[in-house]
């Protein structure tokens, strides 16, 4: 039970003999809007995070074909201008969000179909899942999509998808808007009808990647804003190349890069850490918990995590939400490529950043066989 609004005194406020009776001190407090901590159950400050999400995972099969068929039978245009499928952790009582600071959701673009500017303080990714010939414009910027690409809507940027393509499109979009709505941050504007320009073919290179994808080389003239990353799209080909050679110069199993902000170094965005992590198969990771949740996307290979106990059986496209300090390690069967997002940036900002790592692989106590 939450503490929160509760009217009865702990048993440890019952005053002593000859003391006057107290139940008059409570309704008084209650009048003035007023609680004692004393009164106040011990979850109010537990000794450890203790998140509501639950460790979970959505499985592609499951979410495409529902993607699918809200592809066929709802326009784009109902509420939010998006075709989104938010993941909703079961922990999280019926909010669409898969952690209790992150949203996930698969997004899903019929051919030729566009989705409508708009621009909020949530910051915004989209990791490519399946297709191409998709294009989303940022603030102006035309930024291709294909499988693979990481394109970033920072906070306050104007945006809108685009497909020239014949086939459906797939993505998923990750949000710090949990955690916003949690700051009441979170400010929404439409665009006015016609707001942009959106062209009509998928461009072949976003002007912010011709700017700034050049390993080492950046511009001597300042970005515009030092609020988030300058580059926009941080596409497949370099990705894979960098793992690919990370993995090979470092004969690591276990290769992991952070999508940085070429100018500064620090995360693509103030409020979400992006990164993919190779695991090479037969490697075992260690068994680490961190404060602060994540979500994987699998973008390749097969694999098995455990999560606080549970054992969560993967493939291409499935999903796995990570709460705060719940202890995790994965397996992969084959070579894995994972894209995790996590709230890292803002737990290491606010000096609230701790992660341990635990000597022994954990128990397994139960298996996911749901989702
Ligand atoms: C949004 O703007 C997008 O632009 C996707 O694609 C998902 C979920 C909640 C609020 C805004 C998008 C969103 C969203």
């Amino acid at each position: 039970m939450r503490s929160q609004g509760a009217t009865q005194p702990a048993q440890s406020a019952r005053p002593a003999d000859g003391e006057a009776p107290l139940p008059e001190l409570y309704a008084d407090l209650g009048q003035a809007n007023i609680q004692a901590l004393w009164t106040q159950a011990e979850d109010l400050m537990p000794r450890s995070p203790a998140p509501r999400a639950v460790p979970w995972l959505w499985r592609w099969d499951t979410v495409l074909a529902l993607a699918g068929r809200a592809g066929q039978a709802v326009p784009i245009g109902r509420g939010g201008e998006r075709r989104a499928l938010a993941l909703a952790n079961p922990g999280l009582a019926g909010l669409p969000f898969a952690t209790g600071t992150l949203w996930g959701a698969i997004q899903y673009l019929n051919p030729r179909e566009s989705a409508p500017a708009h621009r909020h303080s949530s910051a915004a990714i989209r990791f490519v899942l399946q297709g191409q010939g998709v294009w989303t414009t940022v603030d102006g910027e035309a930024c291709p999509m294909a499988r693979g690409d990481l394109v970033l809507t920072p906070s306050m940027t104007w945006h809108e998808h685009h497909s020239g393509s014949d086939e459906p499109m797939a993505w998923f979009d990750g949000l710090d808007l949990p955690l916003v709505n949690a700051l009441d941050a979170s400010f929404f504007e439409p665009a006015a009808a016609g707001y942009l320009d959106a062209g009509r073919a998928a461009p072949a290179r976003s002007r912010s990647a011709a700017l700034y994808a050049h390993p080492g080389l950046v511009p001597s003239a300042a970005p515009a804003t030092g609020r988030h990353s300058p580059l926009l799209v941080y596409r497949r080909e370099h990705t894979a190349r960098a793992l690919a050679e990370m993995a090979e110069a470092t004969g690591q199993g276990d290769a992991e890069l952070r999508f940085a902000d070429p100018v500064h170094g620090r995360d693509a965005l103030p409020t979400m850490r992006c990164a993919m992590r190779r695991l090479a198969a037969g490697t075992r990771t260690p068994t680490t918990r961190s404060v602060g949740s994540s979500i994987i996307v699998v973008f390749a290979g097969r694999g098995t995590s455990v999560i606080d106990g549970t054992a969560f059986r993967w493939g291409p496209g499935d999903v796995l939400a990570v709460p705060s300090w719940c202890a995790v390690d994965h397996e992969p069967a084959e070579t894995a490529e994972l894209f995790v997002l996590s709230d890292a940036p803002v737990l290491e900002a606010l000096r609230l950043d701790r992660t341990e790592v635990l000597n022994q692989p954990q128990a397994v106590t139960g298996a996911w066989s749901g989702g």
